[in-house]
């Protein structure tokens, strides 16, 4: 891929309020009385912000589509609208407790882009799509960031159509009312594939800031496994039944998990080992608990410790379940990403171009980028975030850092759509 010259035109139409003003209209959706958002995938919340997209795409004659798993699309086309877009993206679904610039900055730092490819009258070869990606976090539906995988062919819509949220709404049901909702043409899958795919995110972690760049080169995503953990003991009366006749399904839960952090540890904190979610049933307190379901949240850069790490969970749990049944089921498994040199050189000579403190650094965080690299060449932008802070009401962002990975996006769309 030859990157041509950059376009100073786009980049510097880029306008700091209007992305600011963007990012805070949308921050409404779901805005919590912290200052966060509780926008989960597919929820009225996260319609109403897809709704607010298209009525955005519409005021700019840009045309709007959604896919079968509802990934909505803004097009802006090109001198050669036959030709593969260059797409750019990335989720508007939030965690329970999120904050506004986890996914939300990437989707509309990409609208922005559009807004000053138009200020600017830059035309580019390419047609250009900013992406909204359907339920990244997987908070409220499991496994997270199934709108890529599926657009990406990894993972089948008929997988995940019965999959029900804690308080029993199924993605089917929940996905039929946001599509109609949301009200825009449904494009089939696969009738289009990108020729390159950029994302726009804050770090999410501390180093940008602690070494005051603006910058993220992102060379790597780490691999996760998301798995499920089920005991099963039995119920028994707290004050009549024995000890040692009990089958206590979170006895056992709570040596599985202190065995796991144990084995998980290791001395350059390497490994993320995390028990996000704990449900304990029949959770009352005078009932020995029968049945208790956790969530495990396993990431590594090295794919062979991350499976024998995987091997060692499911070792480990049989062997501390005391006398109650365990099963281990691995619901989600993506091995590391490695992004392409070429997207990577071209997103630095945008950073060095625009004369912006940058560095190459990986990816703690997943991203639908690491479903979209395994269709296309991709490439992440990184900006600082408030003490690294992220999947919490305190995220923040500086309107200085968002406008500059805005500009850093706007240089880098222009010279892969014109490549
Ligand atoms: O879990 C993740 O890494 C992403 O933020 N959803
Ligand atoms: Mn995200
Ligand atoms: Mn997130």
């Amino acid at each position: 891929m030859n990157a041509l010259a950059a376009s100073p035109s786009a980049s510097a139409s880029v306008s700091e309020d209007r992305l600011w003003q963007l990012l805070m209209d949308v921050a409404a959706y779901g805005a919590t009385a912290k200052g966060g958002v509780n926008r989960q995938a597919l929820s009225a919340e996260d319609t109403a912000a897809k709704k607010h997209v298209v009525r955005w795409a519409a005021e700019r004659g840009f045309t709007t589509f959604q896919d079968d798993i509802g990934n909505l699309f803004v097009r802006r086309d090109g001198t050669e609208p036959t030709l593969a877009p260059v797409m750019t993206g990335s989720h508007l679904d939030s965690q329970p407790t999120g904050g506004r610039f986890d996914g939300a900055y990437g989707v509309l730092a990409g609208l922005e882009v559009l807004d000053a490819l138009n200020d600017s009258g830059t035309q580019t070869r390419r047609p250009v799509e900013v992406v909204a990606w359907t339920n990244e976090e997987g908070s409220r539906y499991s496994p997270g960031a199934f709108g890529s995988s599926i657009f990406a062919g990894i993972a089948e819509l008929a997988s995940v159509l019965d999959t029900t949220d804690s308080a029993g709404a199924m993605l089917r049901d929940e996905l039929a009312k946001s599509l109609a909702e949301t009200g825009v043409p449904i494009r089939p899958q696969g009738s289009v594939r990108p020729h390159s795919y950029i994302e726009a995110h804050i770090e999410q972690g501390p180093v940008l800031e602690d070494k005051g760049l603006q910058i993220g080169v992102v060379t790597s995503i780490q691999g996760i496994h998301h798995l499920d953990v089920v005991i099963v003991g039995e119920e028994a009366h707290a004050g009549t039944t024995p000890r040692r006749s009990r089958k206590d399904a979170l006895s056992s839960a709570v040596a599985i998990i202190a065995a796991l952090e144990l084995m998980t540890s290791d001395e350059d904190d390497v490994t993320r080992f995390t028990v996000g979610r704990c449900e304990v049933q029949p959770g009352s307190p005078n009932t020995v608990p029968g049945r208790v379901h956790f969530t495990i949240d396993l990431r590594h850069p090295d794919r062979a410790v991350l499976t024998s790490l995987v091997d060692r969970v499911r070792l480990v749990a049989t062997e501390k379940a005391g006398p109650c049944s365990v099963t281990v089921t691995d619901n989600l498994t993506v091995d590391p990403t490695i992004f392409k040199a070429e997207v990577m050189t071209a997103i630095r000579q945008s950073a060095q171009a625009l004369g912006l403190g940058h560095m190459d650094m990986p990816s703690g965080a997943g991203h639908d980028a690491m479903h979209l690299a395994t269709l296309c060449p991709a490439g992440m932008i990184f900006i600082p975030c408030l003490g690294g802070v992220s999947h919490n009401e305190a995220e923040s962002a500086t309107p200085a850092d968002l406008a500059a990975g805005a500009r850093v996006l706007a240089d880098t769309l222009v010279r892969l759509a014109n490549s």
